[in-house]
């Protein structure tokens, strides 16, 4: 389990977590929920940046919509993140393809899949839901509507990710397993997969999200994961809650697992409940299949109480309010 100090030591962004207020490192399946708004929420480690940067737009009134935009464009353009964005691994042909998807309290979405060339998806993402009668634009048409909307259209293969794929071509081992978190940010570990999932909620007491990921390194030219799909890998129901989802999007998506923790929310289970049924299912599902991937998902309701599960050990978040800035480990299967 992560404590305060290791979390301080691995995180990207180390030296200004020390001016956080990383006030209690809690594992979530025993805490009290938190009740109160505003507050976002974001998966893994790398979402305490972020998170801090949708604050800002939290604290000052703002829009849920706009905070969760700014938040996930942090680890988008990290050039040490190698699963997010801008310096994402690329596809086994080489391509950097991105994927990211975004919904507001209106339940107005928008998405782009397997974008090329663009280092913000979230924000073509937001621009395909304001700006075009669809929720989707996919691969060329993606980019295009992009550069149109004046995006800069750039190299994303950076020299430490083209770097990585050529020594993985050396075997080419077409070997999906992602996240068996023991082995996550060990140098030269190329199957590495950490996509940034955010939740927020404003003074308003809107909710919305934002997904946004590069999915899984190496992939097949063209494979799409859980993380642009409406209903996989984000969900937002302003009546409700929001949740979202990291890990292998194959299993998230044929259990349309966002959607399905925000529907048991609305049957009343706590946000770590739904979490926790939503991993079950994939497990009773595919108990095998389940030994060796990770799949979490993070949830809050419209009380701004949330909570988080995952298959296996690892998974973390970050939780930002008012008071706090924390890094949680959620609750886990007993894999
Ligand atoms: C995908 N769900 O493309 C993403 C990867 C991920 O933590 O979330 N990794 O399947």
């Amino acid at each position: 389990m992560y404590n305060r100090r290791k979390f301080i030591k691995m995180s990207a962004a180390g030296a200004s977590l020390a001016a956080l207020s990383t006030s209690k490192i809690a594992r979530a399946a025993t805490m009290a929920p938190f009740a109160g708004v505003p507050v976002v929420i974001s998966t893994w480690d790398f979402g305490i940046v972020a998170n801090k940067e949708a604050w800002k737009t939290l604290e000052k009134g703002g829009r849920a919509l706009d905070a969760v935009e700014a938040g996930v464009r942090i680890p988008e353009a990290d050039m040490n993140n190698h699963t997010v964005g801008r310096a994402g691994y690329p596809d086994r042909d080489g391509h950097v393809s991105l994927d990211a998807c975004i919904m507001d309290e209106f339940g107005n979405c928008g998405s782009v899949a397997a974008i090329e060339h663009i280092a913000h998806p979230i924000s073509v993402a937001r621009l395909v839901m304001e700006k075009t009668p669809h929720v989707m634009l996919v691969g060329e048409g993606a980019t295009q509507f992009a550069v149109e909307q004046g995006f800069k259209k750039e190299n994303l293969l950076t020299p430490e990710s083209e770097k990585a794929w050529k020594e993985w071509l050396k075997t080419a081992k077409y070997s999906p397993v992602m996240n068996i978190e023991n082995k996550q940010h060990a140098p030269g570990n190329q199957y590495n997969h950490d996509t940034i999932g955010m939740l927020a909620i404003d003074v308003k007491g809107n909710i919305s999200g934002a997904c946004t990921t590069s999915g899984m390194a190496f992939k097949m030219h063209g494979r799409v994961g859980d993380s642009p799909l409406i209903g996989a890998g984000l969900y937002v129901d302003n009546e409700v809650g929001g949740a979202t989802s990291t890990g292998v999007g194959e299993e998230v998506i044929r259990n349309v697992g966002s959607f399905l923790v925000v529907e048991l929310m609305r049957q009343g289970y706590s946000p770590e409940a739904a979490c926790k049924e939503a991993v079950n299912r994939i497990i009773k599902k595919k108990p095998d299949t389940a030994k060796n991937i990770q799949v979490g998902f993070l949830a809050i309701n419209k009380k701004g109480e949330y909570g988080a599960y995952a298959i296996q050990k690892g998974f973390s978040f970050a939780v930002c309010n008012a008071e706090k800035q924390d890094l949680l480990i959620p609750g886990k299967s007993f894999y």
